[in-house]
């Protein structure tokens, strides 16, 4: 037992304490909607918060995201601040977007967070895009989209990683699989489940990985994005994982299999972080420490969010339509 980890340690406890925010940002959201504070809809990604922070992880300032509507994960761990995208989704000017995009739509280009699409399969182009972008001025910049199992049997799928493959642009696709459409199980909507089987037919590498294992997906991730950097093109990731919750907080995701859900609580990924981290030899005093700092951090910025005023109602339109 040592109370002072190696620098490898140093930056897992960081991405711990990163998931754990995002866990109870997502359990702030979830009470907001239910309490009636905030209108609209929610889809959470809880379970799902290592493959956010484990590929985002290996991305270095300037690169760039996309992701959905279930895109809070990625676009905090990207490093929005947390007050602001609070903020976003309680309709504040603070926020974001100027509280003008909500949940669904949590963007932050100082980060490189281009967006959260609620069109499904909407964003993949738009990663190849900003790819093609860095790759036509040389900047060297990775771009990284993230989407569903569902947004596989998209036709932007087919269109953008043939694109992407053919012109060698520095863009990694990470599926999402979390074994579920909007309420269908994957077998039903797909002919063949393994879905980086498709890699081989658009001429790139393909790796499934244990999507709740944060340390193994941040390693395939850092290996796809030092490839797509040094000019070689994409690559086709699996993560496969799963969301705790239904598909939408409409959804109370009875169309689960009995013990399919505790299947997955039981690799919860940070708990398995933590299960990793104790047997490398960090204390439960140091797991309690971050569990501690990520708490206070998410209840201080949501309590700053809360007390932004509402937005001017004579701004709703700004920001709507290009003043020519
Ligand atoms: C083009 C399009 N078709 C249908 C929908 C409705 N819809 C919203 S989410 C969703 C399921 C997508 O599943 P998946 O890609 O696996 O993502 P997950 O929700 O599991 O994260 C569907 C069909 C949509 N938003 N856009
Ligand atoms: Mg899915």
């Amino acid at each position: 037992m040592t109370d002072e980890p190696d620098r490898d340690t140093e930056l897992l406890l960081d991405l711990l304490q990163r998931m754990r925010e995002i866990r109870l940002f997502e359990d702030t959201v979830k009470e907001w909607f239910s309490s009636g504070l905030v209108r609209g809809s929610t889809h959470l990604g809880q379970g799902q918060e290592a493959v956010s922070v484990g590929v985002t992880a290996a991305l270095q300032h300037g690169d760039t995201t996309t992701c959905t509507y279930r895109g809070h994960a990625t676009v905090l761990a990207q490093g929005a601040p947390l007050d602001k995208s609070f903020g976003e989704i309680l309709g504040k000017a603070e926020g974001l977007c100027g509280g003008k995009g909500g949940s669904m739509h949590l963007t932050d280009f100082s980060v490189g967070a281009l967006g959260s699409f609620a069109i499904v399969g909407a964003h993949l182009p738009i990663s190849a895009g900003a790819a093609w972008a860095a790759q036509l001025l040389g900047t060297r910049a990775v771009s990284v989209s993230f989407f569903g199992d569902g947004a596989a049997n998209i036709g932007t799928f087919h269109e953008t990683l043939n694109m992407a493959s053919v012109w060698s642009l520095p863009v990694v696709f990470i599926i999402e699989n979390n074994l579920y459409g909007e309420y269908s199980p994957i077998a039903v909507t797909t002919a063949n489940t393994v879905l980086i089987d498709r890699a081989p037919g658009y001429a790139m590498p393909g790796v499934r990985v244990d999507g709740n294992d944060l340390m193994a997906i941040r390693e395939v991730a850092m290996t796809a994005v030092e490839r797509a950097r040094g000019g070689e093109g994409p690559t086709l990731i699996e993560a496969m994982t799963y969301r705790q919750s239904g598909h939408s907080r409409a959804d109370p995701a009875t169309y689960r299999p009995e013990g399919e859900l505790d299947a997955w609580l039981a690799r919860d990924p940070i708990l398995l972080l933590e299960q990793r981290l104790a047997e490398g030899g960090v204390s439960e005093t140091r797991l309690a420490d971050v569990a501690r700092a990520a708490a206070e951090n998410v209840r201080s910025a949501a309590d700053r969010a809360l007390s932004w005023p509402e937005p001017d109602p004579t701004s709703r339109f700004d920001d709507m339509w290009v003043n020519a």
